[in-house]
């Protein structure tokens, strides 16, 4: 299945139907998370993750049957075209009550997203984005900040849990975003961080080893946005298999990737 054969604004309302279904659930769910499993160490599911992700993969699969759903914690079929799913993205900021919490749906085909949408259910804001038609906040066009780098806020995600092997590798490019841009934020969802930097909320986003369904859609906004989407060598197709991922307007995009190198990351020739 190609690009050009499929509706992509059909499918765009798809999506959105789907993460607003989701969405419902969370809502509901707030401050009462339910039952929780540890997945690995640090690492959680909620009985809401899990019911959130029913219903958006049952409304995604009554809208598209010829597209399969993969999500972040039931899985299913990864195809040449199909979407992925995080159905509550900032479990941990979820299990806190802390409101920074994302459903996100991306629809990929031949291993590229096209469309993708990125809701926040407590916070009543909904992004969308597909392939050449420009990126949305609530229906309202977006861009990407203007601001030099040296008046910008950047978010970020700290190497936690299971991936602090890297912290090694991380740190110094966090002290040099630290004192490269204005200042830093860790709000926790990446979903959310990609949304926002696509608004010009945050004036670009970096972070490591996330899964695919927490960067899909969240990538097509920033790109649509007039952003830069790739991996910390600069790959413009990796980030979504290796999970490394540089999302920026152009000027601060540059300026990430140089410090990266100079951090001297042994991926960076
Ligand atoms: C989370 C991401 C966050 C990252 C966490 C985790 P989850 O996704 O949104 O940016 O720092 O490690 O991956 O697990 O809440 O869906």
């Amino acid at each position: 299945m190609t690009v050009a054969e499929l509706d992509l604004d059909g499918l765009l309302g798809a999506a959105v139907a789907a993460a607003h279904a989701g969405g419902e659930i969370v809502r509901a769910a707030f401050g009462s998370a339910g039952g929780v499993v540890e997945k690995g160490p640090g690492d959680y599911v909620s009985e809401t993750d899990t019911a959130s992700e029913r219903a958006v993969r049952a409304v995604l699969e009554a809208a598209a049957p010829a597209l399969p759903v993969f999500g972040e914690e039931e899985g299913g079929e990864r195809a040449a075209a199909g979407w992925l799913v995080d159905p509550l993205d900032g479990t941990a900021n979820f299990l806190h009550g802390f409101p920074v919490v994302g459903v996100s749906v991306g629809l990929v085909v031949e291993g590229r997203p096209v469309a993708g949408v990125v809701h926040a259910p407590m916070l009543g804001d909904t992004f969308t984005a597909r392939d050449g038609g420009g990126a949305f906040h609530n229906g309202t066009p977006i861009r990407v900040s203007t601001r030099p780098p040296e008046q910008g806020i950047s978010a970020t995600g700290f190497p936690f849990r299971k991936k602090r092997e890297r912290l090694g590798e991380y740190q110094p490019v966090f002290e040099r975003a630290l004192v490269t841009f204005e200042d830093l934020r860790r709000a926790g969802a990446a979903s959310l961080d990609l949304a926002w930097t696509a608004a010009g909320v945050f004036d670009g986003y970096f972070e490591q080893a996330l899964g695919p369904w927490d960067v899909a859609a969240g990538a097509v906004l920033v790109r649509e946005a007039g952003g830069v989407v790739t991996d910390w060598a600069g790959d413009p197709d990796a980030w979504l298999t290796n999970g490394d991922i540089v999302a920026a307007p152009p000027v601060a995009h540059a300026r990430l990737l140089d410090l990266i190198r100079d951090a001297g990351n042994p991926q960076v020739e």
